[in-house]
């Protein structure tokens, strides 16, 4: 209302300034009519844009990956300012990048991983954020800040919301009868990518990532190539190593694995971290004696860090850049590691964080662990082409 008020005071106060100027000589005639439209021009730009903002619905449309969110984070957001939120979900970063290129996706915050969001920022597919409207960026880890930094000049497009690891997942009791007599191996990545163990967990289930830019990294990793390789031959090994091990593998999932973990349907799974860690929780929820571990990345893996980013065509920009500051706030932040076991960007969140997560070793890593993740690098478009040529060959079995 105050908003609309300050509009009609500038219609009155550009009306009142035309008068004026055109009451100059006959000789400036000419002149005054060319700086009047000019002036017109701007302040009505000008007035625009704060109509704009003035108008902007109380409507915020957020798409972000599943099970990434506290059950209240939103609630509250809602009640203290008022903003209704409508909230979709995915999985990969292959489905929010196609919505994004398609344009008109009607969100006002997207949640890319880091390697994916550099070619969105070079498309013009993501607007600049407002720093003034955001204060709690003072909360950020520089740590994190200064990563997002190497692909986001000066942080313009990108802020943190969480982050893990590409790991495995397993039902300790049942990986261990299904290996029998064979000890479990030094190297954890052996019980998915050797076929010796992967044919005999095949009989407890093993479900791998739906996703192209998930699998190939640690596939490559353990072939001892680079998780982000450039070199087209490197894909080719790649490939080879999931051919070998296609048979044994029941199921491709971005999200479900999570149940299948908790009531014990699969036994191994190539997921996230934290997703992992909710399956952890929920077999414990159960009662169902189910007992899963998140593999600390001992033998290096790809790190899972996602960012909160506007889209360009974004409908509520203001109301986003409120989510963004709600959502660094310290207390909210440590509200979502509670939830879903991924770590946060603010390190003034500790104290919220709660208190029986300190001690699980897969979500707050020792130093020696968070020196072995890798930070994921983005694809040219032919390698992207790569990627996504060898996992389908590996998902269809060719
Ligand atoms: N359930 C939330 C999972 C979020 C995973 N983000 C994936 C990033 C992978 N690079």
């Amino acid at each position: 209302m105050q908003k609309w008020y300050s509009i009609k005071v500038q219609i009155v106060t550009i009306i009142t300034q035309l008068t004026d100027r055109s009451k100059k000589t006959k000789k400036d005639a000419d002149m005054s009519i060319r700086e009047n439209f000019r002036y017109a021009a701007c302040l009505c730009l000008a007035m625009l844009t704060a109509a704009a903002q003035a108008q902007e619905e109380k409507v915020l449309n957020i798409y972000n990956w599943s099970d990434y969110i506290g059950p209240d984070t939103v609630s509250n957001f809602e009640k203290e300012t008022g903003i209704k939120v409508r909230y979709d979900v995915y999985d990969s970063n292959e489905v929010l990048n196609a919505k994004l290129s398609a344009g008109n996706t009607g969100y006002d915050i997207v949640v890319p991983s880091v390697n994916w969001a550099p070619l969105q920022i070079k498309a013009g597919l993501l607007r600049e954020l407002d720093k003034r409207q955001l204060p709690n960026l003072a909360y950020v880890d520089p740590q994190l800040q200064a990563m997002l930094a190497r692909i986001d000049t000066d942080n313009r497009h990108l802020v943190t919301w969480l982050w893990g690891y590409t790991t495995l997942g397993i039902n300790v009791d049942k990986v261990r009868a299904a290996l029998g007599n064979l000890p479990m191996p030094a190297n954890s990545w052996d019980l998915l990518f050797d076929s010796k163990y992967a044919a005999r967990l095949q009989s407890c289930g093993i479900s791998v990532l739906d996703s192209p830019s998930e699998v190939l990294p640690p596939a490559l990793l353990y072939a001892g190539k680079p998780a982000y390789s450039k070199a087209p031959a490197d894909y080719q090994a790649a490939g080879q190593l999931l051919k070998t091990i296609r048979p044994y593998i029941g199921l491709f999932s971005g999200s479900g694995y999570i149940n299948d973990l908790a009531n014990g349907s699969i036994c191994l799974a190539l997921g996230w971290s934290g997703d992992i860690n909710i399956a952890r929780q929920r077999a414990i929820a159960a009662g169902n004696g189910v007992h899963i571990e998140a593999l600390p990345p001992r033998n290096g893996s790809t790190m899972v860090l996602d960012a909160m980013a506007i889209p360009a065509d974004a409908p509520h920009p203001n109301n986003a850049l409120k989510w963004i500051n709600y959502i660094l706030r310290p207390q909210v932040q440590a509200g979502l590691t509670n939830q879903v076991y991924y770590a946060n960007a603010s390190l003034q969140s500790a104290p919220y964080v709660a208190p029986a997560l300190a001690a699980n070793t897969s979500l707050f890593l020792s130093a020696d662990d968070k020196r072995r993740l890798i930070v994921p690098e983005p694809y040219s478009l032919p390698i992207r082409r790569l990627v996504s040529r060898t996992y389908t060959r590996f998902k269809t079995g060719f």
